[in-house]
C-alpha cells in the first residue's frame, strides 16, 4: 500500500504542514488507499515533507506526488477544461509559493507565543536537549529562508497586507461555490484546504488568521471539507 510520510497529527487538524495536508486530502478525495508514516523532514529525500513510497520507490514534493497520483491512480482534474487547469496551477502557486511564506512567517518569526506553539507541535516529542537544539537550528534555517525568499525583508504590517491580498483573491474566486472550479473537488481544493485550515484552525494568532476568519465563505469551505473527508480527525 502507498505510504505517506508526514508530520504527526496535531492541533486537531489533518496536518500542520499545508503540503502534507494537501497530499493526504488528495488521497482521500480520490479514494486512494494509503497508510501514514509519521516522520520528520531530516531523512526525507529532499529534506522536506511530505514524501511518499509506492511500488518500491520514493517520491518527494506535493506537486510531483499529485502528478504521480493522477497518472497512476485517479485524476481529480479530469473534467476541467484548459482554462480551468490554468487557473488551478496559478492559484496553487499563489497558495504554495506566496501565501505559504506569510503563514510561515507567522509561525517561526512573528511572536514568541506562536513560535512556542509551533516548536511544541513539531519538536515536542524529542528528548529535551535534542529538542531545543533541533528547534533553534531549524528556526534559524527557516528564518534565513524567509529572508532569502524576500518576504522577510518587509515590515510586519507589509507582510500581512500581502497575505490579506491573497485571502481576498481566494474569497472572491471561491464565491458561493462548493469548490473552487467544479461541483466536485479538484487538486486546487486539496491545496487550498491544506493551506486554509493551517491559517484558520491553528493556535497561531496573527492578523492573517484574524482576517481569514472574517471571510465566511472560506471558513465554511474549510469546515465543510474537514467534515466530509476527515470525520476521524
Ligand atoms: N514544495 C514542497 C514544499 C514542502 C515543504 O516546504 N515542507 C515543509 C513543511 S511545510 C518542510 O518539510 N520543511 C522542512 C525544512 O525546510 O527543513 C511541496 O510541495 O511538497
Amino acid at each position: 500500500m502507498l505510504k505517506l510520510y508526514q508530520f504527526e497529527r496535531t492541533w486537531g487538524i489533518p496536518n500542520l504542514s499545508p503540503f502534507c495536508c494537501k497530499v493526504e486530502t488528495y488521497l482521500r478525495m480520490a479514494g486512494i488507499d494509503y497508510e501514514i508514516k509519521p516522520a520528520l523532514p531530516l531523512r526525507a529525500p529532499k529534506g522536506k515533507l511530505p514524501y511518499i513510497e509506492d511500488n518500491g520507490w520514493k517520491l518527494a514534493d506535493s506537486r510531483f506526488i499529485v502528478t504521480y497520483l493522477k497518472s497512476t491512480y485517479s485524476n481529480l482534474d479530469q473534467a476541467l477544461n484548459e482554462m480551468q487547469l490554468g487557473a488551478s496551477v496559478a492559484i496553487q502557486r499563489m497558495l504554495e509559493e506566496h501565501l505559504f511564506w506569510v503563514a510561515l512567517y507567522s509561525r517561526w518569526q512573528y511572536t514568541d507565543e506562536n513560535w512556542q506553539a509551533n516548536k511544541q507541535a513539531i519538536f515536542g516529542k524529542l528528548p529535551p536537549i535534542i529538542r531545543d537544539l533541533a528547534a533553534s537550528h531549524t528556526r534559524k534555517k527557516i528564518q534565513q529562508q524567509i529572508l532569502g525568499h524576500g518576504i522577510g525583508r518587509h515590515q510586519t504590517d507589509e507582510i500581512f497586507a500581502l497575505g490579506k491580498q491573497d485571502i481576498d483573491a481566494l474569497a472572491a474566486s471561491l464565491g458561493d461555490k462548493p469548490y473552487f472550479l467544479n461541483d466536485q473537488p479538484t487538486t486546487l481544493d486539496a491545496s487550498a484546504f491544506g493551506m486554509l485550515i493551517n491559517i484558520i484552525a491553528c493556535p497561531i494568532e496573527s492578523p492573517l488568521k484574524e482576517y481569514s476568519l472574517s471571510k465566511n465563505n472560506l471558513v465554511q469551505y474549510v469546515e465543510r471539507i474537514k467534515r466530509k473527508y476527515y470525520s476521524d480527525c
